[in-house]
């Protein structure tokens, strides 16, 4: 029986861990820094957060929810189905709550991992499962005079509990996800918001609807249908892989949706330039949001395109001189993805720190392995965040060749390493067909400083699943069974 450390109890760790269990591995526990597990869903309390992927496909296949409240539901939805479903599997005694991991170090003589937390503590595991997520580390830019200014500045993921903006003169920086759900639910509320954008985003209709009472109850007593709007879900997001991978005719389709949105939704000619894309359809994330330019036409919400110059104690100047007072300032400004990790301390075979293997950006075999470090398996890892389909999906995937994994290490009796020359060629394949990709079009959470892409997978999510599905031992130095 292997013991079973899983780092994080957000979606991935919540799926690994049921799908460990299930397969009758029960000796785990999740080590969870925070004081509740759901990871981002946790973190993010802005006003407006929601899902942007349906929430029939942004769930567990295999525990369908017939009661959301709509088809793109709200942040706390979201985290009462993670938390309930804990439950219903029997996962959360065995998480343990802030327990902050800082380390874990491959003993050799053992053949065991170390793994030690921020109060001292030690636990030897014989796998280590890393489930932190890609979106966990929040980014403020470095902005001058950021220092000095007197009101109070939050970021998106570290909105304070009880931070009302009603009234106020709200200054939001960035115009990514969370920026475009933030903006339309505070306008009206605030006194002003004046949103600094940077770069226009590309958008589509958000096809959200509430799911009525007669739904609800059918769905409930045959929970079985719930995989009809599933299949519809992942249609449509089969549509947006082919259009960001490439396919011309779904590209060309989505193109003109979006255009056709903004077109209809603002007709001043003058913000409409303000607000049309400049970069590749897809090369950022496609944003889903009927609500965002309804926002920016109200008379109480400013389009700040002008460079920032600096932050000053009330408010921001641009680089045209404009002064802009704001009460409160929100970084919507994103995370750093590309350093996945950070800041936990990894050393493997012969003291190799997993940092310095991925000093030119982190690869992973299936986005799992890594050779030099057996037995560590990596939930959403690197090139396996998708900006199309559901990343529970991905999950799903990951957790089925782990719990194999973790078969074979029981078994054996001796640690399961990736073969070197099975990663490098996996990793070259990556990256030969992401520089193909439309994400080397523009600067991104997607790539490092040197423009390595190590966050996407460069294809369609069935094909993830299909490379995933049965663990072929030889790619770990093992003979077939
Ligand atoms: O962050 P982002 P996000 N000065 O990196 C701007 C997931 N998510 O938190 O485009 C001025 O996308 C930056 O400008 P530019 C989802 O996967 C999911 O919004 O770099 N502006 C950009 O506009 C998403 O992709 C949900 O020119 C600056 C913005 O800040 C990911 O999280 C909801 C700046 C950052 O956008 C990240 O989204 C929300 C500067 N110095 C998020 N620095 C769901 O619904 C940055 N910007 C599931």
């Amino acid at each position: 029986m292997a013991r079973i450390v899983i780092v994080g109890a957000g979606f991935g760790g919540i799926a690994v861990a049921a799908a460990l269990v299930r397969a009758g591995f029960d000796d785990l526990v999740l080590l969870e820094k925070g004081d509740r597990i759901g990871g981002v869903w946790r973190d993010n309390t802005y006003p407006g957060c929601g899902c942007d992927i349906p929430a029939p496909l942004y769930s567990y296949s295999f525990a369908p929810n017939p009661l959301w409240s709509r088809r793109f539901p709200p942040r706390r939805e979201i985290l009462g189905y993670l938390q309930d479903f804990a439950d219903r599997w029997g996962l959360l005694p065995r998480v343990r709550l802030n327990a902050r991991v800082t380390g874990a170090g491959w003993d050799e003589a053992t053949g065991r991992w170390r793994v030690s937390t921020a109060d001292g503590g030690e636990i030897v595991a014989d796998v280590v499962i890393p489930a932190v997520g890609q979106l966990s580390s929040p980014v403020v830019p470095a902005l001058r005079g950021a220092e000095r200014f007197e009101g109070p500045a939050v970021h998106t993921a570290r909105w304070p509990e009880g931070l009302t903006v009603d009234g106020l003169n709200v200054g939001v920086i960035g115009t990514g996800a969370s920026a475009i759900q933030l903006v339309p639910a505070i306008a009206g509320r605030a006194g002003r918001v004046t949103v600094f954008q940077r770069t226009p985003p590309w958008t589509l209709p958000k096809p959200d609807r509430r799911y009525g009472r007669a739904r609800k109850a059918i769905y409930g007593r045959f929970p079985g249908l719930t995989r009809l709007p599933r299949l519809g879900m992942w249609g449509m997001t089969w549509v947006a892989g082919r259009a960001v991978t490439g396919h011309r005719v779904a590209g060309t389709l989505l193109r003109v949706l979006s255009n056709a949105q903004r077109n209809v939704q603002v007709r001043d000619r003058a913000l409409r330039a303000r607000v049309t894309p400049v970069e590749p359809m897809g090369c950022k994330r496609v944003l889903f949001t009927n609500a965002w330019y309804p926002a920016l036409r109200r008379p109480d919400v400013d389009l700040v395109t002008a460079p920032i110059d600096e932050v000053t104690p009330a408010g921001v100047r641009t680089s045209d001189g404009a002064e802009h007072p704001c009460d409160v300032l929100v970084y919507a400004t994103g995370f750093d993805a590309v350093d996945f990790l950070v800041p936990i301390r990894i050393t493997g075979r012969d003291g190799r720190e997993l940092s310095g293997e991925w000093r030119d950006g982190a690869f992973a075999y299936l986005g799992m392995a890594v050779p030099g470090f057996p037995n560590l398996f990596l939930m959403y890892g690197p090139n396996t965040n998708t900006g199309n389909s559901s990343v529970i999906y991905f999950h799903e995937a990951q957790a089925r060749h782990i719990v194999q994994a973790v078969r074979l290490i029981a078994a054996g009796g001796r640690p399961l390493e990736v073969r070197r020359d099975r990663s490098d060629s996996y990793d070259a394949e990556m990256q030969r067909r992401l520089a193909a990709s439309v994400w080397t079009g523009c600067r991104s959470w997607y790539r490092t400083a040197t423009g390595r892409i190590v966050t996407n997978w460069p294809g369609m999510a069935a094909e993830y699943r299909r490379r995933t599905r049965r663990l072929r031992p030889a790619d770990y130095g093992r003979s077939p069974e």
